[in-house]
C-alpha cells in the first residue's frame, strides 16, 4: 500500500469508531506549540555568562553546539523545517542581541535587542513567547532574586521583569499573536531555612510591583511557573506549587505547570482539568522527567499522551498554552528539538483521534469494564498512518526519513563548528 491507501484505510477504521480523521487533521493544523529556543545551546544565551545557575543543569557535550545568534537561528530554521505546522518560538531574555561590542544589562533590555527574533518569527509565520532570565547572573545572589532580602537585588529583577513585559508587548504587536511571558526563578535554599514565609511574601510583592507597570492583557499573558526543588536548592523553593498557583489565581494571571516540577508520582495530566475548573487559561512546559526534573527530550510516552488527552477532551485547546521545555546536551540538539515537538504533536493527534465522548459516556454509565477494554484496544489504532498523512500535507519528510536531514545537517554544518 502506498501512503494514500494507508491513510484511506486508517480513515475508514477510525470512522468505524466514530472518529473523523479529517476533522482531527484540521484541528491539529491549527495548534501552535511554543518551541523553546534554549535546547539549541544548552541555555547559554548570548551574554557569555558561562555556567548555568538557579537549580538547572544540562548534561552531555554532544558536538556542534550553537555559539552565536547566527548558529542558533540556523539550527532553529532547520528544526522548524522538519516539524509539521506553524508554531511559536519561545525566547529567553538572555538571548538578547546587541550592537557589536554592546554590553546589555538585563534591567535595561529593550525591544530592539530582540528585533532579529521578530524577523525570524515573521519568516516562519510563527508567534513569539518570552521569558525573563532570572538566573545565571551575578545579581542572583545567595540563591535569591525577586525574593532576596536586599531590596536593591529585588529592584534589579523587578526592573528586568518590567523590561521583559515591554518586549512581550512588542512581540505580540509585531507577530499578531499574544505573547506568553513566563516568570520562573530558582529562588530557594540548599538546606533547612529559618524563614519560609518571608521570601514568599517578598516574591509576591516583587511580582506585584512588576505587574503594576501596566500592560495590555489581550497581548501579554503573564504566567508564573512553580517548582518543587532545584539542584543546590533542595530544601526549600520559594515559588512552590501552592505559592505559584495561589499567586496566579489571586492576581488574575496564568499558572504554568512544568511536568518536571512535581514529585515523581504526581502527574500533570490530572492537574490540567483541576486547574481548568478555576482558571480561564493555563500554560504548560512539556518535558520528560526521569526520576527527577531531568529535562529529557519529550517522548511519545504515556504521560505526554495523557496530558494532551486532557487538553483535548476538556475542549481546552484555546485555553492551554503549550510549550516545550527540555535541554539535553548528550544528543544532536537540533534532532532533540524536532523529536520533542513532533512527539507533542503525535500525542495531540492521538487525543484528537480518540472517541472521547463515547468513552466519557461509558464512565458516566459506570461501565468501567468496557471503558478499560476499549481504551486498551484504541491504543492499536493506525495512528501512524494518519500522522504520516499530516506530515505529507505539511511537506515535511515522512516519519521514517526525516532524521537523514539531521545527519546531513550534522555533516555539513554542525561538525564544522570546532
Ligand atoms: C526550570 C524551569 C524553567 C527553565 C527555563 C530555561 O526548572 O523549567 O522553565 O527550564 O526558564
Ligand atoms: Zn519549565
Amino acid at each position: 500500500m502506498n501512503q494514500n491507501e494507508r491513510y484511506l484505510s486508517a480513515k475508514e477504521m477510525y470512522a468505524k469508531i466514530g472518529v473523523d480523521t479529517e476533522a482531527a487533521l484540521a484541528k491539529l493544523q491549527n495548534i501552535r506549540i511554543s518551541m523553546h529556543c534554549w535546547q539549541a545551546d544548552d541555555v547559554h544565551g548570548f551574554e557569555g555568562m558561562g555556567a548555568l545557575t538557579g537549580g538547572i543543569q544540562t548534561t552531555g557535550n554532544y558536538p556542534g553546539i550553537a555559539r552565536n545568534p547566527e548558529e542558533v537561528f540556523a539550527d532553529l530554521d532547520k528544526a522548524l523545517s522538519l516539524i509539521p505546522g506553524t508554531h511559536k518560538i519561545n525566547v529567553h531574555a538572555n538571548y538578547a542581541i546587541g550592537e557589536p561590542g554592546e554590553t546589555i544589562e538585563r534591567d535595561k533590555l529593550e525591544p530592539r535587542h530582540f528585533a532579529k527574533w521578530v524577523e525570524l518569527a515573521k519568516k516562519h509565520g510563527c508567534g513569539l513567547d518570552f521569558n525573563p532570565t532570572i538566573f545565571s547572573h551575578p545579581m542572583a545572589k545567595d540563591g535569591m532574586t525577586l525574593s532576596h532580602p536586599d531590596k536593591e537585588v529585588r529592584d534589579y529583577w523587578v526592573r528586568h521583569t518590567i523590561a521583559c513585559i515591554r518586549i512581550s508587548e512588542y512581540f505580540a504587536t509585531e507577530t499578531g499573536y499574544p505573547c506568553v511571558m513566563n516568570i520562573w526563578t530558582g529562588d530557594g535554599c540548599k538546606d533547612i531555612p529559618a524563614d519560609r514565609m518571608g521570601p514568599r511574601a517578598r516574591y509576591a510583592d516583587s511580582i506585584d510591583r512588576a505587574l503594576a507597570c501596566g500592560y495590555d492583557k489581550s497581548k501579554v499573558y503573564v504566567t508564573v511557573e512553580s517548582k518543587v526543588f532545584g539542584i543546590g536548592v533542595e530544601a526549600y523553593t520559594v515559588g512552590s506549587g501552592e505559592f505559584s498557583l495561589c499567586y496566579a489565581i489571586s492576581r488574575g494571571i496564568t499558572p504554568l505547570m512544568d511536568n518536571g516540577h512535581y514529585h515523581p508520582t504526581e502527574v500533570v495530566s490530572d492537574k490540567i482539568p483541576a486547574l481548568l475548573c478555576f482558571s480561564d487559561k493555563i500554560a504548560l512546559h512539556i518535558t520528560r522527567p526521569i526520576r527527577w526534573d531531568s529535562d529529557h527530550v519529550v517522548a511519545f510516552d504515556d504521560e505526554t499522551r495523557e496530558m494532551m488527552k486532557e487538553v483535548v477532551r476538556c475542549d481546552a485547546l484555546d485555553r492551554v498554552f503549550l510549550s516545550t521545555d527540555y535541554f539535553d546536551a548528550s544528543i544532536n540538539r537540533v534532532g532533540a528539538l524536532v523529536i520533542g515537538m513532533r512527539n507533542v504533536q503525535k500525542a495531540l493527534l492521538n487525543a484528537l483521534l480518540t472517541p472521547n465522548e463515547d468513552l466519557k459516556a461509558l464512565q458516566d454509565a459506570g461501565n468501567y469494564s468496557k471503558l478499560f477494554a476499549l481504551q486498551e484496544e484504541y491504543k492499536l489504532m493506525p495512528l501512524g498512518d494518519v500522522w504520516a498523512e499530516f506530515c505529507r500535507r505539511n511537506n515535511v519528510c515522512p516519519c521514517n526519513t526525516w532524521y537523514s536531514e539531521i545527519e546531513k545537517y550534522e555533516e555539513e554544518v554542525l561538525s564544522k563548528r570546532v
